[in-house]
C-alpha cells in the first residue's frame, strides 16, 4: 500500500499542565486520521532548537524555548489523506486572539505565548519533524477496521 501523508501534531507542556491531552487527541480520532506514533517527553534544548530552526533570530525564541522545555509534552504522528493542512485548520491560527471558535487554539487558549499545541505546516516540514522527534520502528502501520467507511 501506498504510503499515505503523516504529519505531527504535539501538545505543548501548557496544554499537558492543564490536562487537555485527551480532548486534544479525541479531536484528530474523531475527524477520522490515524494515531500511527505517541509519546510523552521532557524536550531537550538541542531537539527544539532543531525544530524551531528558522525561528531561532525571533526576538521570542528564548521565551519560546523556555515555555517548550518548562514540562513534558505529548507528541504524536497523525496519518490520513491531507492529514498536514486539515490539522492545521484543526489547530487554528497561530495567535490565538486570531484563531476561530471551533479550533484547538479558538477553544483552549488566547495568547501567543501559550498556544497549546504544534502542528507541521508543509509536507516537507511534517517529513523533516517527523524524521527529528521519531525513529522509524515507532511509527506503526496498522489497518484500522473503519477504513472503508472513511475512504473511497
Ligand atoms: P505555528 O506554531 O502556528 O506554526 P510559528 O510561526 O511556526 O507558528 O511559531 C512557532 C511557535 O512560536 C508558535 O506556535 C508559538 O508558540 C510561538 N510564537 C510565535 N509567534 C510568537 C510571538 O509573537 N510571541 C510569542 N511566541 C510566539
Ligand atoms: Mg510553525
Amino acid at each position: 500500500m501506498a504510503q499515505v501523508e503523516r504529519t505531527l501534531i504535539a501538545v505543548k507542556p501548557d496544554g499537558v499542565q492543564r490536562r487537555l491531552v485527551g480532548q486534544i487527541i479525541q479531536r484528530f480520532e474523531q475527524r477520522g486520521f490515524k494515531l500511527v506514533g505517541l509519546k510523552m517527553l521532557q524536550v531537550s534544548e538541542d531537539l527544539l532548537s532543531q525544530h524551531y530552526c528558522e525561528l531561532r533570530k525571533k526576538p521570542f525564541y528564548p521565551s519560546l524555548l523556555h515555555y517548550m522545555t518548562s514540562g513534558p509534552v505529548v507528541v504524536m504522528v497523525w496519518e490520513g489523506h491531507n492529514v498536514v493542512q486539515s490539522c492545521r485548520v484543526m489547530v487554528g491560527h497561530t495567535n490565538p486572539a486570531q484563531a476561530q471558535a471551533g479550533t484547538v487554539r479558538g477553544d483552549f487558549s488566547v495568547h501567543v505565548s501559550r498556544n497549546v499545541v504544534h502542528a507541521s505546516d508543509s509536507l516537507e516540514g511534517a517529513q523533516r519533524e517527523i524524521q527529528l522527534w521519531f525513529q522509524g520502528k515507532d511509527l506503526l502501520n496498522w489497518d484500522c477496521c473503519h477504513h472503508t467507511s472513511t475512504y473511497e
